[in-house]
């Protein structure tokens, strides 16, 4: 075994739960260590080299027989990287820059291992990586506060701090097709390369597998053997390398400045610095968009495919035009069409599955020598002790290459048997899928870090830049524990659950949840269907790994011998498409509404919503107008392209009862009735301040009354109506309900309230909580009140709604909230005075929300789920289906 480091020695000794790094001399140095890692990659070495800076001894466990990580197994020919080769390298160090120089765009793998090497060598790290041991058992100590690691070479030592540096694709799937033990013929893994080579000349090679290793590597197996037949389930996306110099505009632009380049590319989504388009790609001709693509396939990579246009992961539209450009491709390079067509993948969508780069593969099609078996077609029966038989045909080979891929982010850290705090192990924990803090840690493993593990950016990433923010935000972890006299971290359950939700909720607006990847754990026979990594970038990843320091290791339980630190919280909780919203519109530097009169606050309104996404196409709009209390109120109808009539909804607008029209809510309006198959009439109401209370509310009822004697001649079901209604809009449905009730008609049979204005009352928390920060501010409110109606007016019913004398029999309701609303605590108060009076009402919390999200059609895919469930509790009123 290698001596320990320098500086510090071995600080921590078993009897020693206080400190890190005291600089006590090393008593047991070769077996007990600051900090253990496992696997010598390029995480594992530059982690090495930090703790090293940082004076704390350091050990690196490695199974291989040197440095270099994935790079050290995967030598199967024609392998290299997918991001180019200036990007996918160590910025920590500048001199590497001057003294390291790329032959090629995308450097081979014996090139990119000879770096790691270099690396080694100048860092002169392997003196403390142990090569060819695995990690075979970590036990966390509760009474020592230590890891208790037990290494296939029998030895026990021990770490206050154990990192897992194990890659996100170096365990290989095992192979799952029958009689793979039988064949007698020479059988590779792509993944376990021989490193002497393998010569194929000659002989008939069966491939299995399509993936990215089986892309690089069948041409280059094709050229050199006698037969090679490609065994493909699911075909996959490849764009071609255009491998060659570097190009001159990456040189260019390091030689404009180096740290700079690297800094941009920190701050990246994808840790590369490409142009992000946008642009829908629904917005451009078709002209436009296939000279971008085309620009792309010659001279972009897989980032700049994914980026050419906002949409490509977003919308299924968007992204099926990519998916035929390159099917397009596949069917012009491929000679026979039958083969071409079965290259075309068409069952998911492009990017939602790692894309490929390849040099020549379609075209090895072409070769005379190289045949395609379809897998769905012609499925594997066995494989034999001579080859492979499929259902229907029996095929001899010398060789079988498996292609077959990785138990990917969570398979070499579970392959560790690691037990933490009362004997929870890990694979336990991580049962129904990885459980982590920011991809970092896991509740219940105090001091067990993991590098690009799952929940981070990782394998969306350029894993470098990945790597390095990793390893960074790990070591100054340790080494602030250390000033503060802290020993151990881990985060708190809290803390985890929202993180996990938050890496959910980031998919679930990505069509990535829709492929069968290795992304989602799918390609592992009994794996959980969780989307591993975290799909919102490098760059917000940063800013919130950041936040969580700054703001005293938010989510995290510190201890030392002196007491503990516990800082429960979850750092994300507004729905990533609604963060992503207000960051934009904080962009804009937009003034407030409650700073301008209203005439102009109406113009600035008006001029937002002529910018928002127009909502779906529904049979029928009529604009008309309609006899309000005081005067004519214009409305305008929206009917289903389904054979009428239809039930009526009344829909009321929202804007505080100063702003709006039915102009406002229009994509809102089109997509309940789309959903539900009903009519709205979205009736307009005289604003304050010029008509100030009980006016709007005396409209909303005259409109009603009016809709419920016109019902025929509108087209809808007479007899019956629903009211809806968004913010004050909700709040003039609520009062509708009431008027109708103690009126004696119209008959309303449901009323469907979004985040209501149901009292006048500010002191509830929502008010405080959510004071700033969401669009509808808590001065907004104020704003919206003042102008709306007197202090001694609030409190009627007719205004605050939650205020009635009584709200027995009013109609079922369903109330919609949200999280970040100033109003959620009052419509929350609603509907439990409503199911207190005994009114069937469904209450609909809707997490990570703000009061404006429920509007945004088509701009919000969060709130798709919530839309469906609005149109559901419309087709309830008028079926009975009372809310539960
Ligand atoms: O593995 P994969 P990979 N019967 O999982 C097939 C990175 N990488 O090693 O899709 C028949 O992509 C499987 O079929 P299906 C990169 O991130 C990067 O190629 O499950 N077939 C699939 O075709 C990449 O994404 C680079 O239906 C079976 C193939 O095997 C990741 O590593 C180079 C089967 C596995 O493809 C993994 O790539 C190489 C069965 N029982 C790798 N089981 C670059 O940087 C599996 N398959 C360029």
């Amino acid at each position: 075994m290698g001596t320990i480091i320098g500086a510090g020695a071995s600080m921590l000794r078993e009897d020693d739960v206080s400190t890190i790094g005291s600089g006590a001399e090393a008593t047991t140095a070769d077996v007990d260590f600051d900090v253990v890692v496992v696997g010598a990659g390029f995480a594992g070495m530059y982690l090495l080299h930090r703790l090293r800076g940082l004076g704390l001894s350091a050990r690196v466990i490695e199974a291989g027989a040197d440095v270099g990580g994935t790079w050290y197994w995967n030598r199967y020919p024609g392998a290299r990287c997918d991001i180019q080769s200036v990007d996918y390298s160590y910025s920590f160090d500048p001199e590497l820059d001057e003294t390291w120089k790329w032959t090629e765009k995308y450097a081979p793998q014996p090139e990119i291992l000879r770096y790691a090497q270099h690396v080694a060598d100048k860092h002169d790290l392997r003196r403390d990586i142990q090569f060819s041991t695995r990690v075979e058992s970590a036990v966390w100590d509760e009474s020592t506060s230590r890891w208790q690691l037990r290494t296939s070479d029998g030895r026990t030592i021990t770490s206050r701090f154990y990192v897992m540096a194990t890659g996100c694709l170096s365990m290989p799937k095992e192979v799952d097709i029958a009689g793979t033990d039988r064949f007698a013929g020479e059988v590779y893994f792509t993944s376990r390369w021989p490193h002497e080579g393998v010569d194929l000349s000659g002989k008939r090679v069966g491939v299995i597998g399509t993936g990215s290793s089986a892309i690089q590597s069948i041409p280059i197996m094709a050229a050199e053997a006698a037969q090679l037949t490609v065994f493909q389930r699911t075909p996959n996306f490849s764009m071609p390398a255009n491998n060659g110099p570097i190009p001159q505009e990456k040189l260019d632009a390091l030689a404009k400045g180096r740290p700079q380049y690297r800094e941009a590319a920190r701050w990246s989504g994808a840790g590369v610095t490409v142009e992000i388009s946008t642009t829908s790609a629904l917005a451009v001709s078709e002209e436009e968009r296939l000279a971008k693509y085309e620009d792309v396939w010659e001279h972009g990579g897989i980032i700049q495919a994914i980026n050419s246009y906002m949409d490509n992961l977003v919308n299924p539209a968007a992204n099926e035009l990519l998916c035929e450009f390159v099917r397009n491709k596949i069917r012009a390079t491929v000679n026979d069409p039958e083969t071409a067509e079965a290259l075309c993948p068409k069952t998911f969508p492009i990017g939602t599955k790692r894309l490929c780069v390849d040099t020549g593969y379609y075209e090895t099609f072409n070769r005379p020598n190289v045949r395609l078996v379809d897998l769905r077609e012609h499925p594997i029966a066995s494989i034999t002790e001579t080859g492979v038989d499929l259902v229907d045909e029996s095929l001899e080979f010398d060789v079988i290459v498996f292609a077959t891929g990785f138990d990917a982010m969570t398979g070499a850290i579970v392959g560790v048997d690691i037990t933490g705090r009362d004997g929870l192990t890990l694979k336990q924990a991580w049962s129904e899928g990885p459980k982590t803090y920011l991809g970092l840690m896991a509740a219940g493993f105090p001091n067990l870090f993991m590098i690009t593990g799952p929940g981070s950016p990782s394998v969306l990433s350029n894993m470098m830049v990945s790597i390095e923010q990793h390893v960074d935000w790990i070591a100054d972890c340790i080494d602030q524990l250390r000033a503060d006299g802290l020993s151990t971290i881990e985060p708190t359950p809290a803390a985890v659950d929202g993180w996990v939700q938050h890496v959910n909720d980031y998919a679930n607006i990505t069509l990535m949840p829709q492929a069968n990847s290795w992304y989602m754990g799918a390609n592992v026979p009994g794996k959980p269907r969780v989307f591993l990594p975290y799909a919102g970038g490098v760059d917000r990843y940063r800013t919130i790994c950041n936040e969580v320091v700054a703001d005293d290791y938010l989510g995290f339980e510190r201890r030392g011998p002196d007491g503990q630190r516990r800082n429960d919280g979850v750092v994300r909780r507004v729905q990533p498409d609604v963060q992503l919203m207000l960051e934009a519109m904080a962009g804009m530097n937009l003034p407030t509404m409650d700073s301008m009169s209203a005439a102009e606050a109406r113009e600035f309104s008006n001029a937002i919503a002529a910018q928002r996404a127009p909502g779906p196409d529904v049979g029928e709009i009529v604009d008309g107008v309609l006899p309000g209390a005081a005067g004519d109120l214009t409305y305008r109808l929206y009917r289903p392209a389904s054979p009428g009539p239809h039930p009526i909804v009344v829909y009321f607008h929202g804007g505080g009862w100063v702003l709006g029209s039915h102009d406002s809510d229009d994509p809102l309006c089109r997509d309940l009735c789309v959903r539900s198959d009903a009519i709205l009439v979205s009736v307009d109401y005289r604003h304050a301040p010029e008509a100030r209370f009980p006016a709007a509310a005396d409209d909303a009822f005259a409109a009603t009354q009016w809709i419920a004697e016109n019902a025929a001649a509108l087209g809808g079901i007479p007899g019956d109506l629903a009211v809806a209604g968004w913010s004050a809009g909700g709040n003039l449905a609520a009062i509708v309900s009431q008027l109708a009730r103690d009126a004696g008609g119209p008959r309303i049979v449901g009323q469907l309230l979004l985040t209501p204005v149901t009292d006048c009352d500010f002191s509830r928390a929502s008010y405080t909580e959510n004071a700033d920060g969401y669009v509808l501010t808590t001065p907004l409110m104020h704003w919206f009140w003042n102008h709306y109606a007197d202090p001694e007016d609030r409190t009627s019913p007719k205004a605050s709604p939650i205020r009635a004398e009584t709200l027995a029999d009013l109609p079922p309701a369903m109330i919609v909230t949200c999280e970040f609303d100033p109003l959620r605590d009052e419509g929350a108060a609603y509907a439990e005075a409503l199911a207190a009076a005994g009114v069937p009402v469904r209450h609909l919390p809707c997490r990570g929300q703000i009061h404006t999200s429920l509007p945004a059609v088509d701009m919000l895919l969060s709130g798709v789920p919530i839309r469906a469930e609005m149109a559901a509790a419309i087709r309830g009123f008028f079926t009975a289906n009372v809310p539960a």
